[in-house]
């Protein structure tokens, strides 16, 4: 069919032109699919965000600027392993199984991306966070890291042994992808998930990071001390930084003017613990001047709550350094290798994450915070450098793309459509909405079970249990802060969002019981 001559032809032109280690038979791309953790639009710097333009990140940047920066990509289902589980199968998480992080397991013997790919006689391998609760299924070679990981001297988990390596996990994840590389086959095309812990709480920076930013005043978002008029679920949650971040082991504050006796902290184990004594006394004299002016400069409680927020954005923003760093080198690798021509290279994250907005960290939200994915992709199929796609995409649609890059039939099942259309310009016909669908309430940070519909303009959220509404005009109120939901002056709008929500519902087969006062969300 005309898919397979496509990868052919294109195969065939790399052999011609190509150089390095493309080998005498025409090769179907490779994939690069690098996913972090928690890392938002808002701090990488192609997407011109303000946070992002005082730590900006050169190296992710390289792939909008070579290839393609989509601007309105979201995920289905705010929250790790079901975005994870939603990448592998290109199904939303009422059809994969996997709605939420607590108590599911994953079953690997779906058709996915790893799976399908590996039938198809590519090599596979996942390196670092995988926490989808069984191990990898279709991957010939895994080292993952134990459910969330740590930032130092990590446990990582291969098929015959958990081992603990010492260092910091983003370098070692590097480190360990490039390895594979070097190690792999090289007639057969790779599939090759690196997936970065950081930028996850409790946002410990490598070493050499700690005090990037001790000097730069981040923005504070115009939203930080929302009072969350007219969003009542908003004003329940539980993760505002000012009151809900933990000062120990988020904030890294202290007891007092040079105490090394960190405030609370629930998780020492995952943490401090983790540290050699020469690492934990070299972690505490780097935040010590920071840590002790907080205690010697009156502060009005307003103040220490900008504090804070300034503390959770150097140490984020330092995470995301080493992030960067660890792209900038894989890339440099790939183009070393020769390998950069014929592989499809993504950056993306299982979500997106508030720095600040309403006052928040962590996502689970419908809110375009966390709603909103990065999504930055280099491949053979670009149509020309610094291309951006800005029609409504998801990660549904990531497993179905690959496949038909590659040459591959999509199965039916899944739910996303190849994005493949968008890139050259041949998609005609895209579509004008998305479905979301958070199902983790109770849970962590208190964010009540929801699911909406958002089109290039609107939004409409349900709050399941609760049976409340919310509506947004993002054109007019982009900081979604006027629930617009029951003015009479937006009738119309929201008889067409309620139309769109059903067509969506049937369309991706929403099942009846996940929709209201349903078990999933009471249990
Ligand atoms: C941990 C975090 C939460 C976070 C969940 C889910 N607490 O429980 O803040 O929302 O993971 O994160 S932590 O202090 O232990 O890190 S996810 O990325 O796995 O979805
Ligand atoms: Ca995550």
């Amino acid at each position: 069919n005309f898919r397979h001559f496509c990868f052919l032809a294109l195969g065939l032109s790399l052999f011609s032109c190509g150089k390095g280690k493309l080998s005498s038979t025409p090769q179907r791309p490779n994939i690069l699919l690098m996913i972090s953790d928690d890392h938002a639009v808002q701090a990488i710097s192609a997407y011109g965000r303000p946070i992002s333009k005082l730590a900006p990140t050169p190296n992710i940047d390289r792939l909008a600027e070579e290839g393609v920066l989509f601007t309105q990509n979201f995920c289905a289902n705010s929250i790790c392993g079901p975005s994870r589980a939603t990448i592998l199968t290109g199904k939303h998480s009422h059809m994969n199984g996997f709605v939420k992080n607590d108590r599911t397991k994953f079953n690997g013997h779906q058709p996915t991306i790893a799976n399908i790919l590996q039938e198809e006689g590519y090599q596979t391998a996942v390196i670092g966070k995988w926490h989808l609760n069984t191990l990898p299924v279709g991957f010939d070679h895994y080292e993952i890291l134990n459910d969330q990981g740590e930032y130092n001297n990590p446990d990582f988990m291969t098929k015959d042994t958990t081992i603990q390596r010492m260092g910091y996990v983003t370098d070692i994840i590097t480190s360990l992808t490039k390895k594979w590389l070097g190690d792999r086959e090289e007639k057969k095309p790779f599939f090759l998930m690196m997936n970065h812990k950081a930028p996850h709480r409790n946002w410990v920076p490598a070493e050499r990071h700690y005090r990037t930013f001790e000097q730069t005043t981040f923005p504070v978002p115009s939203t930080y001390f929302d009072a969350y008029e007219g969003r009542e679920a908003a004003g329940q949650q539980k993760m505002n930084i000012y009151r809900d971040a933990y000062e120990g082991h988020d904030l890294k504050m202290v007891a007092g003017v040079g105490s090394d006796s960190l405030l609370y902290d629930p998780w020492p184990h995952v943490f401090m613990e983790r540290m050699t004594p020469e690492e934990q006394e070299k972690f505490l004299a780097a935040y010590r001047e920071r840590n002790d002016d907080f205690y010697t400069t009156p502060r009005t409680e307003k103040e220490k709550a900008e504090w804070k927020l300034q503390r959770y954005l150097q140490d984020y923003l330092a995470c995301v350094k080493s992030v960067d760093e660890s792209v900038g080198e894989v890339l440099n690798y790939l183009e070393a290798e020769g390998l950069m021509e014929n592989t499809i290279v993504i950056y993306t994250s299982d979500q997106g994450f508030f720095l600040g907005e309403h006052g928040w960290f962590d996502k689970r939200w419908m809110y375009e915070e966390s709603f909103r994915m990065p999504l930055l992709m280099k491949s053979p199929f670009d149509k020309k450098q610094g291309m951006v796609v800005d029609q409504l995409t998801q990660n549904i649609d990531f497993a179905p793309t690959l496949l038909e890059m590659t040459g591959v039939d999509i199965p039916d099942e899944m739910q996303g459509k190849s994005f493949l259309g968008l890139l050259d310009g041949t998609s005609q016909d895209w579509r004008k909405s998305l479905y979301y669908h958070f199902y983790e309430f109770p849970g962590f940070h208190s964010v009540r079970a929801h699911h909406g519909v958002r089109t290039d303009r609107y939004k409409l959220m349900h709050f399941k249990v609760e049976d409340r509404w919310e509506m947004f005009d993002l054109e007019q109120d982009p900081e979604e802060i006027h629930n617009i939901y029951g003015d009479p002056a937006f009738a119309e709008v929201q008889q067409m969002m309620h139309q769109e929500f059903e067509k969506l519902k049937k369309e991706y087969q929403v099942p009846e019981e996940a929709q209201s006062k349903n078990k999933s969300s009471k249990s």
